[in-house]
């Protein structure tokens, strides 16, 4: 089989590309390890920049968002007992995020694909690229016990942190740069309604907690806990009884969360990871394939969807133009945006986080750089810029 583009992954990343490239007349294969079901449920992100939406418009991938999603103007941060709203709109000129769940832009993008798309193969699990320098790369894969290939044009890896695609950089050109963080999140999802309108990120002497939402009836709420932690070491109550302690704030005192039935919960670990260049010869890395962030400021898909728009723009003027200058371009493009995300993300993690070796004076310093945010409005333009995210370059 060939085909212009082979797309490694069918997560965010992968489908949007399929998406853009279909639009615009070049053809593609997704090759996707787990079945449909699978990468329809995996509980992630749900948190949309203003530029991943209009990129979800743009595929044509936006008309149940548009109805569905929930349009936020600001978070609340909760510290030392008290709570501070930042507003987007006021502090960026207007710009604001959406609240619409990882799980139901994949259904959406997967639900195309199928009704007039290229290729999307589930159970297709890439096992190595080779000819990476050569003019056409060729994708090994496992498809119902057989080992089949796709040559390609280009081969994108959108295999998220797990992936092979990375592994066609030979060493001696890929460098990566790493940390890991002394804590994980608990992540459940609950149906009960959301806490507020908006989300809410609190710093505690407990540790961190957020309190996010999916619907008016479903929340995603999330503590800080200590790395290996077992889920079966947290019942319900135990977890309802923490956010509730370390979401208390002065200002409604009393306040407690409504609780409902926990339908899933797991526990992630945090990590910042970058590698470099993001291209060698016909293989481009795109999404968490090539970077991940721990998940505080809400980036990693909306990299993931960034890297994916600069990236067909430069297919589409390859096959146009025939030059390739944008293309060579791609890493270099995509990691000044990287490495903002990853400064913002790390930032936002050790502002809110209890590091179980912190001291007192830490803490102090933390609280001092929560109340600078809640009463400068430059210190809360700088998070609100990040967080609503950067415009795409152009
Ligand atoms: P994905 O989603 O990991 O998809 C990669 C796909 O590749 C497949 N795959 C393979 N297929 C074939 N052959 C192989 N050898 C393969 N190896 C892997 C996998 O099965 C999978 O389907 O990467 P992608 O597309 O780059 O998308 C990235 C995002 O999923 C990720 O960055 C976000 O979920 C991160 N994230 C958040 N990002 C945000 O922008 N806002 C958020 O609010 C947010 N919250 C989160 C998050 C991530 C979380 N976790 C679990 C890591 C909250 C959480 C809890
Ligand atoms: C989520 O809703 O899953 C979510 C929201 C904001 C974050 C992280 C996760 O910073």
């Amino acid at each position: 089989m060939h085909t212009t583009v082979g797309i490694i992954g069918g997560g965010p990343a992968g489908l949007l590309l399929a998406r853009l490239l279909h639009n615009a007349g070049i053809d593609s294969v997704v090759l996707e390890s787990r079945d449909r079901a699978y990468v329809e449920r995996r509980q992630r992100a749900g948190i949309l920049e203003q530029a991943t939406v209009d990129a979800l418009r743009a595929a044509g991938a936006g008309e149940r968002m548009d109805r569905e999603g929930m349009v936020h103007d600001g978070i609340e941060l909760r510290f030392d007992r008290r709570s501070h709203r930042v507003d987007f709109p006021a502090l960026t000129g207007g710009r604001s995020v959406m609240v619409y769940a990882q799980t139901e832009v994949v259904k959406d993008l997967i639900a195309l694909q199928r009704a007039d798309g290229g290729p999307l193969l589930f159970g297709a699990e890439v096992r190595a690229v080779t000819g990476a320098d050569a003019d056409r790369p060729v994708v090994h894969y496992l498809l119902d016990g057989r080992e089949q290939t796709l040559t390609c044009d280009y081969v994108i890896g959108c295999d998220g942190f797990h992936g092979v695609a990375k592994n066609a950089v030979p060493e001696s050109v890929r460098t990566s740069y790493e940390r890991t963080y002394p804590y994980s999140w608990l992540g459940i999802l609950a149906e009960a309604p959301p806490a507020y309108e908006e989300l809410v990120y609190a710093h505690s002497e407990r540790g961190f907690a957020l309190a996010s939402m999916r619907s008016p009836s479903v929340s995603r709420l999330y503590l800080q806990v200590p790395n290996g932690t077992d889920p079966a070491d947290w019942s319900d109550d135990r977890i309802w009884d923490e956010l509730d302690a370390r979401l208390a704030t002065d200002a409604d005192p009393g306040w407690k969360l409504e609780r409902g039935p926990v339908v899933s919960k797991a526990v992630l670990p945090m990590r910042s990871q970058v590698t470099e260049p993001m291209r060698y010869g016909r293989v481009l890395l795109a999404g968490d394939a090539a970077h991940i962030v721990p998940p505080t400021g809400a980036k990693g898909l909306n990299l993931a969807a960034a890297d994916v728009v600069v990236l067909a723009r430069a297919l589409i003027s390859l096959r146009d133009t025939g030059s390739v200058e944008l293309l060579d371009a791609y890493s270099d493009t995509c990691l000044r945006r990287v490495w903002r995300a990853e400064h913002f993300s790390y930032s936002m993690t050790t502002l809110l986080h209890a590091d179980p070796g912190q001291t007192p004076f830490e803490t102090r310093l933390q609280l001092s750089q929560l109340d600078r945010i809640a009463t400068s409005p430059h210190a809360a333009a700088e998070l609100a810029e990040n967080y609503t995210g950067l415009p795409l370059p152009r």
